[in-house]
């Protein structure tokens, strides 16, 4: 395989696709990122600033040029508040997709949405405890509606108290912690700094606010401003969009799956399933198992319906189903010139605008979904709640006509695919326990299992497409650190067969024996970017069985491959949560020495949680291990 090719993806199926990509030169994400070489300096290091016409200001990192913006803004203040913008931005997305199931639950309770129902009634019933809601005697749709309105209310309340969510779901000492340090923080600096979240949109337009030209400008109180909102977003929104899907789409369940491009199929219709919200997915599966449906696609030529996913639409949906996943973020434009995709069909969050021309070399029909998202250049079917049986069944239609448009000689499907044991929610992850936290901290105890890494986020071409994700996973699992994640990283060890149970092989001979007892993988699969919040859940439910702080378990996060808004919110509340967390890529703060203290040293004294880069998967590894040990060791008073 050519050298330029397996720098770019490490994945067998991405190489070939590559190689075709390459021969007929179709334009891919690898070739635009080429095209930017050399990207801009100021922008990697975080220290230029556009948000007032005064600039756009950019500071001299070499000291020889202007040290000021026109305002006066130093590096420390332009890093911090572009920091805090990421943070708002990635925050926003998850809880605005969390606000949409939120509503719906609402209308379904209501009775205004008759399409859809609640599918888990012992998840509602759980959410409804949880958040101390006294259920004796209410029906289902009585529950289901105070639950909504908690939901909604978190996004809307005035008063200056924590978010229900927050104040229900998160451990004791966090909860103690948190509101310690805003005291402490506040005397510190002078100045009020609040951490706990009030609102979950408020503390988003709160950073939009105060990052406005003439407002904060110390690094430290617009970073605890970035965390406050953070924590909307993991112990807010992202958990809302959680619990809620689940109520309505049922609580994942252990069943397997296939992964990689060779899931599509060579007689069937191919519909991809790409984004982040389940709800209209959900719709779109729902309506291609109906016989009518399936004999439609026959009258086409058709052997039947194909439904495959893509990033984290594609994990919402194998989550729940036996709907195999064609690929992850990198994956979207190679799924295209495979040839065999008659829709690629998409709602919000990660999608390239560049499937729109890239389609147009195909017969495959990009269909745009969404109210928030217009990508010039596709066709645009509107998907409201209210019509979704009608508007779903219309989209699988128009792939199935697409069928006889397919160019048999553009067809290159191939044939990599692994098999993996996907559905690890909280619930059975706990189930597989027998019922409580306790056989995993004894295997912690014995020394068995030494800790636990989350890994998730993205693929991003500046790094070989999974190669980090795999081979760090593979790394901690050797030293006996179970590993559990979302997102990408999670497809990625699907397409790599890390999600077997004859991955325990790879395992050291710790790990291995817990997974032979409990029959798991040795990497488990959570979900999408949203259920990062089940990770939260966990840690917390382990964090006040033993009656101690997140921060003293022995956890650490890593995102070895992020590019969205969205993991620098997931990174900033896991952190702020207790956990430290690895990064590669860097982010763009290197250009304030202010700023990177913040998020690697005073993180560390006031959470317990901070920020590490490395670019070296082995070297991540061990640190992320030697921390583990020395949590494992404290834990157990060693
Ligand atoms: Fe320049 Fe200050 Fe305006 Fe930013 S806010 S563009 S640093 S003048
Ligand atoms: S889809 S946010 S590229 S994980 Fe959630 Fe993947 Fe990152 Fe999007």
């Amino acid at each position: 395989m050519n050298e330029e090719i397996i720098t770019k993806s490490f994945d067998n199926a991405a190489q070939e696709m590559l190689k075709i990509s390459k021969k007929q030169d179709y334009e891919t994400v690898w070739d635009r990122l080429e095209a930017q070489q050399p990207q801009c300096g100021f922008g990697l290091l975080g220290i230029c600033c556009r948000n007032c016409v005064m600039g756009p200001c950019r500071i001299d990192p070499f000291g020889e040029g202007p040290q000021k913006g026109v305002c006066g803004a130093t590096a420390d203040t332009i890093v911090a508040r572009n920091l805090c913008r990421f943070i708002a931005a990635g925050a926003a997305a998850h809880s605005d997709h969390g606000r949409r199931p939120a509503i719906l639950l609402k209308e379904v309770a209501e009775g205004i949405n008759k399409d859809y129902f609640i599918k888990d009634e012992e998840k509602l019933k759980n959410v409804a405890n949880r958040l101390g809601i006294n259920i004796e005697g209410k029906s289902t749709n009585e529950i289901a509606k105070e639950i909504a309105e908690i939901a909604l209310n978190d996004y809307g309340k005035q008063d200056s108290a924590p978010i229900r969510f927050f104040s229900s779901y998160a451990p004791k000492k966090l909860k103690e912690k948190l509101s310690n340090l805003e005291n402490e923080l506040s005397e510190k600096i002078g100045k009020k700094i609040g951490i706990v979240p009030r609102n979950i949109d408020r503390e988003i337009v709160d950073i939009m606010h105060r990052t406005h030209i003439g407002v904060d400008n110390d690094p430290l109180s617009l970073i605890m401003q970035g965390v406050r909102a953070s924590l909307g977003d993991g112990w807010g929104g992202s958990l809302i969009a959680t619990e809620i899907q689940d109520i309505l789409f049922g609580t994942p369940k252990v069943h397997t799956i296939e992964a990689n491009l060779g899931v599509l199929s060579n007689d069937e219709v191919n519909i991809i399933i790409h984004g982040h919200e389940p709800v209209l997915s959900e719709k779109i599966v729902e309506v291609a198992q109906k016989p009518e449906i399936i004999e439609y696609a026959k009258s086409k030529g058709a052997k039947g319906i194909n439904i495959a996913g893509m990033c984290c639409t594609g994990n919402e949906i194998l989550m729940r189903h036996n709907i195999p996943i064609a690929g992850n973020e990198l994956h979207q434009e190679l799924a295209i010139i495979t040839g065999s995709v008659e829709a690629m069909i998409v709602d919000v969050q990660c999608i390239f605008p560049a499937l729109a021309n890239l389609t147009k070399c195909f017969h495959t029909k990009f269909i745009a979904t969404s109210d928030q998202a217009a990508f010039p250049g596709a066709i645009h079917i509107q998907f409201e709640e209210e019509n979704a049986n009608k508007i779903a069944e219309k989209i699988v239609k128009i792939a199935i006509d697409n069928f006889p448009n397919r160019d048999k000689s553009k067809v290159n499907i191939p044939k990599f695919k692994e098999t993996a044991l996907v559905g690890f929610s909280v619930e059975q992850i706990v189930s597989a326990l027998g019922g409580t936290p306790e056989p995993l901290v004894n295997a912690i105890k014995e020394g068995k299992i030494k800790g636990i890494a989350g890994i998730v986020g993205c693929n991003n071409p500046k790094v070989t497409q999974d190669y980090f994700h795999v081979n760090l996973t593979k790394e901690l699992i050797k030293r006996d650190i179970l590993v559990i994640g979302t997102g990408c990283w999670a497809i990625a060890c699907a397409k790599a067969g890390l999600l077997t149970l004859e991955a325990k092989e790879l395992a050291g001979e710790g790990l291995k024996s817990v997974c032979e007892a409990l029959k798991i993988p040795p990497v488990l699969h959570m979900g999408s970017c949203v259920d990062c919040s089940r990770m939260l859940v966990l840690a917390g439910a382990v964090a006040d069985y033993l009656g101690v702080d997140i921060s003293d378990l022995p956890l650490f996060g890593s995102a070895p491959e992020w590019m969205t808004e969205k993991a620098v919110s997931i990174g900033t509340y896991f952190v702020a949560s207790g956990v430290p967390v690895h990064l590669w890529p860097i982010p763009p703060i290197l250009g304030s020495t202010e700023v990177v203290k913040i998020l690697t040293e005073t993180a560390k004294e006031v959470f317990g949680g901070y920020f590490v880069i490395e670019e070296d998967y082995v070297k991540a590894a061990e640190i992320m291990e030697k921390e583990i040990i020395q949590k494992r060791k404290r834990l157990l008073g060693e």
